[in-house]
């Protein structure tokens, strides 16, 4: 019994630092972190930038399309942190989120180099969409 219980808690405390090892390392990591560019789609013509916001954005970083109808898609799923409460100053976007739901933001047209931000209403997160 006391090797059985043993071994559960070594265990857990070797896919704790499993955890640690890689899904820590690589969650503090800047490209985890960035858009790998499938949270970006084109749907009947219309970019559509998906971000999830929960406790943050998430991706922070995203890269989209120039020159092209855009929509930023914003996914709250039990969002009861400020995240919820978005700001795009740059359009003057300002509206509090459902706590789970989708709401789409569209954006004007950007040209090539631009890049809208969005923040938490206090402004302690923030996330950015670079367009090229
Ligand atoms: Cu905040």
């Amino acid at each position: 019994m006391k090797t059985i219980l043993g071994g559960i808690l070594s265990g857990f405390a070797f896919v704790g630092l499993m955890i640690l090892l890689f899904g820590g390392v690589g969650g503090s990591g800047l490209s985890s972190m960035d858009g790998d560019g499938k949270n970006v789609s084109v749907e009947n013509g219309v970019q559509i930038v998906e971000i999830s916001a929960k406790g943050g954005y998430s991706p922070r970083k995203s890269v989209a399309k120039a020159g092209m109808p855009t929509t930023l898609r914003i996914n709250t799923k039990g969002t009861f942190d400020c995240s919820a409460s978005l700001v795009i100053p740059s359009i003057n976007y300002q509206e509090n989120l459902p706590m789970s739901g989708i709401t789409d933001v569209k954006l004007p047209l950007q040209t090539a180099g631009e890049t809208i931000q969005g923040f938490c209403s206090m402004g302690m997160y923030s996330f950015e969409v670079d367009f090229e």
